[in-house]
């Protein structure tokens, strides 16, 4: 399955990860492992950078019944209510990646990509969720994904959760069902065991934050069901769980052999208070707490478990509402321990920044009335096609700072950046976006210290943008959606990242 050529390609690709540290990693140790050397200049990515671009199974694999895939709980939605995607948009054919990875493979080869992240659909691999049923057609086509990756210089970055749950985990109740961490863990055994001789870097989940608004309302993201404030908490807490769990079971059992790491995505605006009010200037940090703050301080602080101004203010506001006990779970101190440190590396998705202000908002119950916090956009910054997405770069700058402050000697790797527009091949906007948000990133890395170690573009390809639907754009690669064919065609942005690439450094001009 795998040549000696591609083992040893690896090989050195890892070590140019790693730095010269790599050889010193065991298990038991981990974070330290991953810290690059300085750059030659503030212009230059330091060696062994990665950059690649980023994709999900659902939005781009199509195939959502193909050779045995189970259904999931996006293909349940959207069946069922095509009425929440955008002109009726779903996943069922998407890029039709399932039958075209390997135009996806030159794309990345073409824009001189040295990593790509994907994620794992679950139920391809086992269609109902458990181990009763493992789909060799499922196993055969990551296998063969990944053999090509390697085969062309590229680090596969497998993201095993990326939301879309197999339907059959949801008729038990999904993610605010404890059990669910005991089913991941039986998914992710798989994955190593299958993958984990080639794919080094695992991350578990993609944004838990849009995993948990499934269970907070409907028509927005699967499973659309409206328990605000405690369906979402419950969800929470079983992934935080499920993904410490899954770290240990790699430290136990994988690491070892594998040499890989185990990491998780956390997604986060920049929040600027709206004012230099000592009022705002908490809402915006409480606003940080509430969205990264839930995941990252149970797995990346040093004293774990949920921020205390959650903490605080949910069960404060629980007791208000006459209930027996906080809608925010509890983790016992052994959970506490046992979750603290369980990540090798911090994976962020930043887009964009709002204002934030302290405030009365939500429906009670709901984490935006416990969080107190409105947010709004800026008046005076460029408006992408996405209604959330304004192109403001220096909110990235302060954002890698606040992350690497809070969070202190994690390696971040930047899982997305992106912009959206109706699709035009044209795309100076897009290509503006990423040279400016790359210069800031730098800035963060080369003048402000901090040790990031990766970068993947979202999006290689058009792709379904969930109930956006096809019309919303985020590619590098445009897809004709109206072609059986799916054809890629290169934009614009493609030639000025393929240089970035390469060159592994952006025109000076932006830090003059
Ligand atoms: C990410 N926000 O989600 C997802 O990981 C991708 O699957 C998605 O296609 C991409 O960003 C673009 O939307 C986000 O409200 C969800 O700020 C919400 C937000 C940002 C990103």
């Amino acid at each position: 399955m795998l040549s000696k050529g591609v083992v040893s390609l690896l090989t050195a690709c890892l070590a140019l990860v790693a730095g010269s540290t790599l050889g010193a990693a065991t298990a038991g140790t981990h974070r330290r492992h991953l810290r690059l050397p300085r750059a030659g200049a503030v212009n230059q990515f330091p060696d062994g950078f990665m950059l690649g671009a980023a994709t999900a199974s659902y939005q781009i694999e199509g195939g959502w019944d193909a050779d045995g895939k189970g259904e999931n709980i996006w293909d349940r939605m959207f069946h069922e209510h095509p009425e929440y995607g955008t002109n009726g948009d779903n996943g069922d054919v998407a890029c039709d990646s399932y039958h075209k990875y390997a135009e996806d493979v030159q794309a990345l080869k073409n824009l001189n990509a040295n990593v790509y992240r994907f994620s794992i659909s679950w139920a391809r691999i086992l269609p109902n969720g458990d181990t009763d049923v493992i789909n060799q057609a499922g196993l055969d086509y990551y296998n063969s994904l990944i053999d090509l990756l390697l085969e062309n210089g590229i680090q596969p970055l497998v993201t095993m959760y990326h939301w879309d749950l197999p339907q059959s985990l949801q008729y038990i109740g999904g993610w605010p069902n404890p059990i669910l961490a005991d089913y991941f863990v039986e998914y992710a055994r798989v994955l190593f065991e299958n993958f984990g001789d080639r794919v080094k870097f695992w991350i578990t989940f993609n944004e838990p934050a849009a995993v948990v608004s499934g269970y907070a309302s409907v028509g927005r993201a699967a499973p659309s069901l409206p328990a605000p404030g405690i369906g979402d908490y419950l969800a929470a807490h079983t992934i935080i769980k499920a993904h410490a769990r899954v770290y240990h079971l790699y430290q136990e059992q994988y690491k070892a052999s594998q040499q890989g790491y185990v990491g998780i995505t956390l997604n986060s605006a920049w929040n600027e208070p709206a004012t230099n009010s000592t009022e705002d200037i908490e809402a915006a940090e409480r606003a940080r707490q509430f969205e990264v703050g839930i995941y990252a301080h149970p797995i990346f602080s040093e004293e774990g478990d949920y921020p205390p101004v959650m903490r605080q203010r949910v069960d404060a506001n629980s007791a208000a509402e006459g209930r027996p006990r906080s809608r925010l779970p509890s983790f016992t101190s052994e959970e506490v321990a046992y979750i603290r440190g369980t990540s090798d590396f911090f994976g962020v998705n930043h887009y964009s920044s709002v204002l934030s202000t302290s405030g009365e908002t939500g429906t009670i119950p709901s984490k935006e009335h416990d969080a107190g916090v409105i947010s709004y956009s800026f008046d005076s910054y460029p408006q992408a096609a996405s209604s959330w997405l304004q192109v403001i770069p220096w909110g990235f700058r302060k954002l890698l700072n606040w992350i690497a402050a809070e969070y202190p000697e994690y390696p971040i790797i930047v899982t997305e950046n992106g912009y959206s527009d109706w699709g035009e091949l044209d795309d100076k906007n897009r290509t503006d976006y990423y040279t400016s948000y790359l210069a800031e990133m730098l800035k963060a890395i080369n003048t402000d210290g901090n040790n990031v170690i990766g970068y993947t573009a979202w999006s290689l390809l058009d792709n379904l943008e969930w109930t956006d639907g096809f019309a919303i754009k985020f590619g590098l690669y445009q897809v004709d959606f109206n072609d059986p064919e799916r054809p890629r065609t290169a934009k614009d942005s493609v030639q000025t990242m393929a240089q970035i690439y390469a060159s592994k450094e952006l025109p000076i001009e932006y830090f003059e």
